[in-house]
Parts: structure tokens; sequence; C-alpha cells
């Protein structure tokens, strides 16, 4: 690994789990409290648009009340050092206020609000959106978030970064929602792959390292070889 080489980081809820943020699939999980039919998906949206906002709201909440945790510090570091992109399914933005520049949301951001008719209207939102606050255009504000059943914008340019990484680290994601999930087939042949977590979950690739354990705990020494390796090339 040279400080050309690109790193990619492909990141799931499991890495803001030490920040107090729920993760979806864990005992305890959102979607232990929640249906995912009611709250994401967009026909849950039409039938019930207050229960979804709410649910948001206190997530959004919940995000702004965090702090990023050692293993955001982590991902942030490596930009000092490589070529480095965050492929995030978080809608939190602890990755950037970590200090990651380079940071790919391929779910959303809960810190932002759409126009319900015009995905490209976006507007900055920190507190909570309510029934009857309209986008720019006048219609009903929603969450930026990609729900199940809607495309996923950002994939096409997350593949590309992910053809062109010389390493893919995988941090605190079940690998269980498509088609987050598959960025993990764009690597070139022979990439490799560390994935932490303490359930890691399985990547067929050729060259895969498990890290078994918290993403805060495992991630910013591996970071930190990552950075003394290139003291030794
Ligand atoms: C689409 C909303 C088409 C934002 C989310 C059947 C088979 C396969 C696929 C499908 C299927 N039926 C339907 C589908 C497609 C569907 C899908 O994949 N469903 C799954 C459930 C099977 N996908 C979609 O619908 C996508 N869209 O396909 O559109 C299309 C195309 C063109 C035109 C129109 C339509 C949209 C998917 C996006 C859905 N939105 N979230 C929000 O509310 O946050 S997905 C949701 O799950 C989250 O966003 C999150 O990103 C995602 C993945 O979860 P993880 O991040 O991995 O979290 P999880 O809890 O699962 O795991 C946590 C991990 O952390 C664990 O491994 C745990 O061990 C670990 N961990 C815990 N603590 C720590 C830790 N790791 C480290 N340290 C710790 N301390």
């Amino acid at each position: 690994m040279s400080s050309t080489s690109k790193i990619v980081i492909l990141t799931g809820a499991g890495i803001s789990a030490e920040s107090g943020l729920k993760t979806f699939r864990d005992a305890d999980g959102l979607w232990e409290n929640y249906s995912i039919e009611d709250v994401a998906t967009p026909d849950g949206w039409q039938r019930n648009p207050k229960l979804v906002l709410d649910f948001y709201n206190q997530r959004r909440r919940d995000v702004l009340a965090a702090q990023p945790n050692a293993a955001h510090r982590a991902c942030a570091r490596l930009q000092d050092y490589f070529d480095t992109v965050v492929i995030t399914q978080n809608i939190d933005d602890l990755h950037e206020r970590a200090g990651s520049r380079n940071v790919l949301h391929l779910h959303g951001e809960i810190v932002k609000a759409r126009s319900s008719v015009d995905p490209d209207c976006l507007v900055p939102m920190t507190g909570d959106i309510q029934l009857g606050d309209k986008c720019p255009r006048g219609s009903q504000l929603r969450p930026h978030v990609v729900w199940f059943g809607e495309a996923v914008p950002m994939m096409e340019e997350a593949a590309a970064e992910t053809r062109t990484a010389s390493q893919l680290i995988v941090v605190g994601t079940s690998l269980r929602v498509y088609p987050a999930a598959s960025l993990v087939e764009f690597i070139r042949p022979g990439t490799p792959v560390t994935v932490i977590d303490p359930a890691p979950a399985m990547v067929s690739a050729r060259n895969v390292t498990t890290l078994p354990g918290k993403a805060s705990e495992m991630l910013p020494p591996f970071v930190e070889k990552l950075i003394a390796a290139l003291g030794r090339t």
C-alpha cells in the first residue's frame, strides 16, 4: 500500500453503536420496536406520515445528542495518509463530525429534509419535521432518507469508488440490505478486505481478514498499522 492507494470504508449502524445510536437488527434494535413497513417504506409514509415523521424526529434528536467515537475518528485519520472514501449506510452525520471529508451516504442523511415531489430539493434539518412543513415548492417535507422499495441514487458512484479500491474495510454492517451489501462484489479480485464486527457477516472474496470485535476497539489499531506500514514502503 502506498499513499496513493485508495481505501474504501463501508460502514453500517454498528460503527455508531458505541456512540449510543441503536442498530437495526441487534437485540433491542430499531426493527424490534418499529415495523419497517410502517416507518421505512413509501406506503408507510402515505398511510401515516405523522408516525414516520415522529420516528425520524426522535432519531434526529438522538443523532444530534450523540458524539462520534474512536472508530469514526480512525476513519477520518486515514484520509491524512491515503485517498480515503467512506461509504456509509448510516443516516447520521458522525463521520462528518469526526472530520471525514469524503463521505457517501447510500441511504440518505437525517440532518437534511427533502421535498415530497422533488428529490433534489433539499433543506438542512436539525429540528423536527412537522406535518404542514412545506418545501420551497409547496409540498410536505419528508426525511432525506432512502426507504425500502426506493432506489439508491448513490449506488453507481459507490460501486465506481469500490472498483478502484486498493483496500476495502467493512465496519459494523450485517450486509443484509441490498444493493448496499453487494458493494463487496465490486472490488477487483484479490483486493484485501478487512471486516470489523463483533458478529462479522460472511464476505465472499479471496482475500478477507476478519477482526471480531467492537469498531472503537478494533479499527483504531488497524488504522495505525496501515499508517505504520506506509513508513516501511
Ligand atoms: C431497492 C432507511 C429497488 C434509513 C434503510 C429480498 C432479497 C434481497 C433484497 C430485497 C428483498 N426484498 C426487497 C429487497 C430490497 C431491499 C432489501 O435489501 N431488503 C432487505 C431487508 C432484504 N432493499 C431496498 O428496498 C433498497 N432499494 O432495492 O430499490 C428499486 C430500484 C429502482 C427503482 C425503485 C426501486 C433500499 C434499501 C435502503 C433501505 N433503508 N434504512 C434509516 O432509517 O436509517 S436500510 C437499513 O438497514 C439502514 O439504513 C442500514 O443502512 C441498513 C443495513 O443495516 P446495518 O447498517 O448493517 O445495521 P444492522 O443492524 O443490520 O447490523 C448492525 C451490524 O453492526 C451487525 O453486524 C452488528 O454485529 C454490528 N455491530 C453491533 N455493535 C457493533 C457492531 N459493529 C462494530 N462495533 C460495534 N460496537
